[in-house]
């Protein structure tokens, strides 16, 4: 210990150091000096909770032009490469220990083979540049729900979005430190890498985002796109869920909201949608209350179902944003205040994007560095002016429609869970399971997500997303899922919903995008046994009456019969045709739980005769 002791005093100030002697952990000081001795820094910050720490980095972040400021006050942009600009997956790795298989559908890589390879990859990364180390929480602090984070990087990027979209965790980790026996805490080895003059790897093709799950470690290089970069944003939630496993809690890819209901009424919702599905619109629907809009802890806390927002911001995509859609955002992303930009267009100082009100220039700086309208990037593709990922980044604080108690430590109840996929001739848009179950199995587990005109590749493409957590998995689905049967079954668990944003009849959508807000205010009377329902075979739907009531009372629109009808007609050969992929997929499972395959085989028998009974396409006034 003194040596490592005297390699952290040769490296940082004496406060500096006083931070680290405060939290008095081995593990913490041994894993900052591997780094020290890897990445072989010029020096080292460690940051605590203070605003003078978040300020300082705030400004290195401009100091290192990883961000520059824009027009207003307390904004700036931030440029990713070319090439990375979303998370990437097949670089993206579990090491296993030899003889570990986590599961075939994972992408993994002997242990020895990954730390090898990346800490070649990291060896004299910091050389010349400061090394800064920052304690976080996921989850609440102070609560069941909070874990520590300790992040090692060279980019300040990566700690000022940590400090806009965690919480504060220096002194979480003085406490636990301090108070328990097996004190255990997430950690993560992030370096930049070689980069150019907009601060952007020049070697992208040596991308590694490495997941050393057996030390609760993840390491990252010759990246900056947030979502591998940030450590507490998805590679936090690989390691939380196995440690859920281990645990007995769940840590899921959803978003926490919170409905108003009659009287005055608050019923919780959590929400899992692969991405493009709604999820943050959803989270952010106008008249109701955001609490979280991607990651959430669930526990049993004294008999109830509780979710915590794992988080403290949001980093979402800033594509068709505008004061008619969404207008909270618009507010935060157009007044004074702290927001990261990603990969917008800039031009004198003023960010633009697709889908805003204004009107864009044609030329300007953005993801592909100097940009021109009709310019082709360098593997030839077209371009946008803003990339179709690109982000804001900003604090739960800042928003006006944040609920109330969103800081909860003991988190919040939950009322209900929606799973919400994107299907042009299947689901109905709102349908209710007849038990968790029956919504975990055939809802959750074969969540889908049509690919769009938007994006590349064929139209109409499946892609099958179990609880919209496939990419953040860590151990086998079969397992997973099992695990979301087992939680909290011996208290009233929340009813399951499934949504469908995206029905189509002749090309067209059925829905407008703010139809949501009814079915989410239908759901709330769900939970409360305050409206009928219909069985539909697969799940329970609306009644007519009940809807045209809340269009009228939430909408002010008239809801016709007709448009009842279309939306609402159960659609057996689209449901059988996905019982049939289902089944195809789950055949390559090897632990699927018994449970999900009664579920989907009761459901096909109901579909079977139903269609028997009534035909194909059952208008919901003949169920
Ligand atoms: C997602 O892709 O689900 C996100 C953004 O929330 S990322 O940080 O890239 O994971
Ligand atoms: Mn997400």
């Amino acid at each position: 210990m003194s040596d490592i002791k005297a390699l952290l005093q040769s490296k940082m100030s004496d406060e500096s150091f006083q931070k680290l002697a405060a939290i008095d952990n081995d593990e913490v000081c041994a894993f900052i000096a591997h780094a020290i001795e890897l990445c072989e820094p010029e020096s080292v910050f460690v940051g605590d909770d203070s605003d003078e720490d978040v300020a300082y980095i705030r400004q290195l972040a401009i100091d290192q032009k990883e961000e520059i400021p824009l027009n207003i006050e307390g904004h700036t942009v931030h440029w990713d490469g070319y090439f990375d600009q979303a998370r990437k997956k097949d670089v993206t790795k579990y090491l296993v220990p030899e003889g570990v298989d986590l599961d075939k559908k994972l992408n993994q890589m002997p242990r020895d083979e990954g730390i090898s390879e990346m800490e070649n990859l990291q060896r004299g990364g910091y050389k010349g540049r400061k090394m800064l180390v920052r304690f976080f929480c996921l989850g609440t602090t102070n609560s069941v729900f909070a874990i520590p984070c300790l992040q090692i990087t060279d980019s300040a990027y990566v700690c000022h979005s940590e400090d806009l979209l965690y919480r504060r965790g220096y002194e979480e980790f003085k406490r636990q430190s301090a108070s328990h026996e097996n004190f255990e805490f997430f950690k993560y080895r992030h370096a930049t890498g070689e980069v150019d003059e907009r601060n952007t790897s020049k070697n992208y093709d040596l991308n590694r985002v490495y997941m050393d799950y057996t030390k609760n470690t993840t390491l990252s290089v010759n990246t900056q796109y947030a979502g591998n970069t940030v450590g507490l944003k998805k590679l936090s939630l690989r390691l939380a869920i196995r440690k859920a496993d281990r645990e007995g809690w769940l840590a899921e890819h959803m978003f926490i909201m919170g409905s108003n209901g009659p009287g005055g009424r608050k019923t919780y919702l959590a929400g899992a949608f692969p991405s493009a599905c709604g999820k943050t619109a959803t989270a952010m629907i106008p008249g109701e209350n955001i609490v979280g809009d991607d990651l959430a802890y669930f526990k049993v806390i004294d008999g109830e179902f509780r979710a915590a927002n794992v988080e403290n911001g949001i980093f979402g995509i800033i594509t068709d944003v505008n004061s008619k859609d969404d207008p909270v955002i618009w507010d935060v992303l157009t007044k004074p205040g702290q927001v990261i930009f990603g990969n917008v267009l800039v031009k004198e100082g003023k960010p633009y994007w697709i889908g805003m009100d204004d009107e864009i220039p044609t030329a300007g700086e953005n993801y592909c560095g100097q940009w021109t309208t009709g310019m082709k990037g360098p593997n030839g593709a077209a371009t946008t002016c803003s990339h179709k990922n690109a982000r804001y980044t900003v604090q739960m604080s800042d928003l006006e429609n944040a609920d109330p108690d969103w800081d909860n430590p003991e988190g919040l109840p939950i009322g209900g869970i929606i799973y919400g996929g994107r299907d042009s001739d299947t689901n109905v848009p709102v349908r209710e399971a007849y038990s968790w179950e029956h919504g975990i199995c055939t809802m959750g587990a074969t969540l889908e997500s049509e690919s769009t005109a938007a994006t590349i590749g064929q139209e109409g493409v499946r892609t099958w997303n179990v609880m919209s957590n496939m990419d953040f998995l860590s151990m086998s689905v079969g397992r997973y899922i099992q695990n979301n049967l087992d939680f909290a079954k011996d208290i009233k668990r929340p009813q399951v919903f499934g949504t469908n944003y995206f029905i189509k009849k002749d090309g067209q959508f059925l829905n407008s995008k703010l139809d949501k807000s009814v079915w989410i205010k239908w759901m709330e009377l769900r939970i409360h046994d305050e409206a009928e329902a219909i069985d539909a075979g697969c799940g329970r739907i609306p009644k007519y009456e009940d809807l045209k009531r809340l269009f009228k009372e939430v909408r002010d629109e008239d809801y016709t019969e007709q448009d009842y009808i279309v939306q609402f007609t159960i659609r057996i050969p689209e449901l059988l045709a996905k019982h049939d992929r289902m089944a195809a997929i789950y055949a390559t499972i090897d632990d699927t739980p018994q449970t999900w395959t009664d579920e989907m085989a009761g459901e096909r028998k109901r579909l079977e005769a139903l269609q028997a009974e009534k035909g194909d396409y059952i208008s919901p006034f003949d169920l």
